[in-house]
């Protein structure tokens, strides 16, 4: 880990990860392909869940065999929204365990980065020349995949894919989406960007989720699945995280810590830690948010939230300092050591970036 930064001058900004395909030429190799394995990060979120099964689902529909490997954790609430014989949920020594045959190409979700592949990184590794990217994250590594369909721009992986299913399916409206296509891209869009609050949405993206709307997706009862559909003992561990909360910069940061012990003692899981993150953006005055936990004792991952505005504060750049990285308004990093020891760094760099 490098010491935190104190400048966010843009000289500092990592080198953007560029795209070098169009979603034409992605589809037209997608066509030329027998048997696709789609991978996504590990910890898979609804941006990565929905775009490996939209894309699954799209592409079995014109003919081709399509095995989306899902790494664990997947919260209950997503898996429920898969036939059990969609989706291959871990293989452990690796994806090619659970693939019929040699894959003719790979399809990597939502990340375009090595340290998130998990037990997939080595497969994809010895085939980078069969492998296409789509991802809405310019910060990965393109040696990765000899095709990159990537947009910075885009609020969600999903977005990206839906231009890629409408074109694989021949629809020139995300209307005329089969149900089950449109729904896991609309559960995508709507959980990265907050149900529609984060300041990447886009008007293409209202337009989109409309369409989405009218090929019979039912945006209540996927509401009801990912947002109300919590169990007791995250409520628990909320409680632990407000209770450690402390206001930095003058009241315009805030930042939560949570200890491996406090969630051995709430009874909670680290992927209930979801959602957590948003809490103290409700203040008015808070312009950056962090939350610091333990997923095991002595390793700290840091998850960090600005809003837009005036002179909004760069979080991507704060997580880079931290040896991670992400978007402008939300990024995260992991550190090998104990979040007393993290705590501290992480509230000098979040002071100097409001400075
Ligand atoms: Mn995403």
């Amino acid at each position: 880990m490098t010491a935190p930064s104190t400048t966010t001058s843009p000289s500092k900004q990592p080198a953007a990860f560029l795209g070098n395909a169009d979603a034409a030429a992605v589809v037209n190799r997608l066509r030329a392909c027998s048997n696709v394995l789609i991978l996504t990060h590990t910890k898979p979120d609804g941006d990565a869940f929905g775009s490996c099964l939209a894309l699954a689902r799209a592409l079995r529909r014109v003919g081709v065999t399509a095995t989306p490997v899902l790494y664990p954790p997947l919260s209950n609430a997503l898996r429920g929204l898969a036939e059990t014989d969609e989706i291959v949920l871990a293989a452990p020594e690796g994806p090619g365990q659970a693939m019929r045959g040699e894959p003719d190409c790979i399809v990597v979700v939502d990340t375009g980065s090595w340290s998130q592949l998990g037990p997939a990184a080595e497969f994809v590794r010895q085939r980078a020349d069969q492998t296409i990217i789509i991802d809405h994250h310019i910060n990965g590594n393109a040696e990765m995949a000899s095709e990159r369909l990537i947009d910075g721009a885009m609020p969600a992986a999903c977005q990206i894919v839906a231009d890629v299913v409408m074109r694989l399916l021949n629809v020139s409206s995300a209307s005329a989406l089969p149900t089950d296509v449109a729904e896991p891209i609309y559960l995508g869009i709507a959980t990265d960007t907050g149900w529609f609050r984060h300041p990447s949405v886009l008007p293409s993206t209202m337009r989109l989720a409309a369409d989405l709307l009218d090929a019979g997706v039912n945006q209540n009862a996927l509401y009801q699945r990912t947002e109300q559909s919590d169990r007791p003992q995250r409520l628990l561990l909320a409680q632990r995280a407000l209770n450690n909360l402390q206001y930095i910069a003058g009241g315009r940061a805030a930042v939560m810590v949570l200890r491996h012990t406090d969630f051995a003692e709430s009874g909670a899981n680290l992927d209930e830690t979801g959602g957590l993150i948003d809490l103290p953006q409700a203040v008015g005055d808070v312009r950056v948010a962090a939350l610091l936990y333990e997923p095991e004792a002595g390793l700290t991952r840091i998850s960090m939230r600005s809003k837009a505005g005036d002179h909004p504060v760069d979080v991507n750049m704060i997580a880079h300092s931290f040896g991670g990285g992400g978007h402008k308004h939300a990024a995260g990093a992991r550190v090998a050591k104990p979040a007393s020891d993290v705590l501290p760094l992480l509230i000098k760099a979040i002071e100097s970036a409001l400075a």
